[in-house]
């Protein structure tokens, strides 16, 4: 088995608060052997590329600190002001600075310099998530001539949409670099290839193998899932049922609807937030049986757009509850803090209605750990955005457009009323799916495709290369 190198801008460096996707990646690195390697989230003075080695429950990490220019350009711009946006199809708020692009090409270089020397002729590279588009690129030019893999965890915008980005055609012919691309679902990969094919000239073949360019880059769709049993497990916790009669006497018999989001403009929110209010106005009858749970712990909060979002959902939750609260009864209770992953389980345990709803999301594992945590006799109804990556494989959620206050009021109304054998058969299909396609098949898919590729296909790259220049 091949030592596998991981590399993504943040590495996990363990603890209880790590989410499924570290816990498996630490898991494939336990395995396999190897190294992950990232930015460690500090800032320097001055880019050394000194490298920290450390060694944590059995997992070689290795990080680099980053010059704030880097940061400013790289991370805060090029990463979450441009292509974040962009890619969950925001236009309007994506910004393109050639400062920025030039910062990304730029931190990315410097990543490349840096992980370059850790990289031995067997390894397989395994490249995550759209802060490193060029990575793959910049390592063959550094003489890497073995396999290398990019996941991308957020969607894939359509043709048109990527189109108004001005490095586009750059990074996209870098892309052709890797030996396999792996998407969360068939939707994102098609709009992969439909770029390739009418901006590129490439050719798809029944493979899904594109060739473009004199390069070929197999492609695939393999959703991401979560440790499910694991999670399952966490909901009986001692803590997590200290939570779950917490958070059940809080709302004194009412049914509890839940949401749990990074604070992020993709996550719908405020759509969330006017369907909600909808079917408490449409339904007068029933509007004081229920209480929405909204957590949702701030990120990115240097961005002018999070903190526009974070402004305009505690306006509108102060307006919401302005309108319809009474006495001894508020409708949405907006909590704008993390929790840890224990009481999250006992938070979803607890709450009859999963209420999940991004305008666009690569996938979403909160609609998964939501069903892992149900009582297996008495679950919970999902309600699940069309536009999530996870719809694709979780048709039996009471899937929704999110953009259409009056379907998620709907749905609501649905899911209070759903009997038990209803929602029993629903659930029984979504654990199934959960935990057969969990992270560690997400995992192996991967890294067997990744592995079967090879090793020549990547050698006969030119070490000289040609300069993607995103
Ligand atoms: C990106 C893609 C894709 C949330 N609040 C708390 C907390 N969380 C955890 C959830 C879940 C994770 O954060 C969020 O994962 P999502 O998948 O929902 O969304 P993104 O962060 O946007 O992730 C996404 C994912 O990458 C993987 O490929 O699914 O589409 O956007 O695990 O539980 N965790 C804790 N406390 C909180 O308050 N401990």
């Amino acid at each position: 088995m091949s030592r596998l190198i991981v590399i993504s801008n943040r590495v996990s460096t363990g603890g209880g608060a790590q989410g499924g996707l570290a816990v498996a990646l630490s898991a494939a690195l336990r395995e396999h052997g190897g190294i992950w390697f990232g930015w460690s989230g500090n800032e320097t003075s001055e880019f050394t590329g000194q490298i920290s080695l450390e060694r944590i429950d059995g997992v070689t990490t290795a990080t680099v600190d980053l010059e704030e220019q880097d940061i400013e350009e790289y991370y805060n711009g090029y990463a979450n002001r441009t292509l974040w946006p962009l890619f969950h199809y925001r236009i309007d708020l994506a910004e393109y600075e050639r400062s920025f692009a030039g910062g990304y090409q730029r931190a990315n270089e410097r990543f490349a310099d840096t992980v370059r020397p850790l990289i031995e002729p067997d390894d397989l590279v395994w490249v995550q998530d759209y802060h490193m588009f060029p990575l793959g690129r910049e390592l063959r030019e550094r003489g890497i001539a073995n396999r290398i893999g990019f996941f991308l965890h957020i969607p894939w915008p359509p043709r048109r949409l990527l189109a108004t980005l001005p490095e586009a055609r750059a990074l996209v012919e870098g892309l052709l670099d890797y030996d396999l691309i792996g998407f969360h679902t068939e939707e994102w990969l098609q709009s992969f290839c439909d770029f390739a094919r009418d901006e590129l000239g490439g050719v798809v073949d029944e493979e899904n193998v594109l060739s473009a360019l004199g390069r070929r880059v197999r492609l695939i769709a393999c959703p991401v899932g979560i440790d499910a049993t694991e999670f399952a497990a966490l909901s009986q916790t001692d803590k997590a049922r200290q939570t779950f009669e917490r958070v059940q006497e809080s709302a004194v018999g009412r049914t509890l609807i839940v949401g749990v989001d990074r604070l992020d403009y993709s996550k719908g929110l405020e759509e969330r937030f006017l369907g909600y209010e909808r079917f408490l106005t449409e339904h007068p009858a029933e509007r004081k049986e229920v209480v929405l749970l909204q957590i949702a712990p701030p990120s990115r909060g240097t961005v002018d757009s999070y903190q526009r979002i974070r402004s305009t959902l505690e306006g509108l939750a102060g307006r919401i509850n302005g309108a319809h609260a009474a006495l001894d009864w508020v409708p949405i209770r907006y909590v704008n803090q993390g929790y840890p992953r224990e009481m999250l389980a006992g938070v979803y345990r607890a709450s009859k209605v999963g209420l999940v709803t991004p305008l666009r999301d690569g996938m979403n594992l909160v609609a998964k750990e939501y069903v892992a945590a149900q009582d297996p006799d008495d679950p919970g109804v999902l309600i699940l955005s069309r536009f999530a990556g996870a719809a694709e494989q979780m048709q039996e959620a009471i899937l929704i457009n999110p953009h259409s206050a009056e379907e998620i009021s709907d749905a609501l109304r649905q899911a209070i009323s759903m009997p038990r054998e209803e929602r029993i058969e629903r659930w029984r299909k979504l654990m199934n799916t959960v935990v057969e396609q969990d992270v560690m098949w997400w995992l192996k898919r991967f890294t067997d495709a990744l592995e079967a590729i090879p090793a020549s296909q990547s050698a006969l790259i030119d070490a000289e290369g040609q300069s993607g220049g995103v």
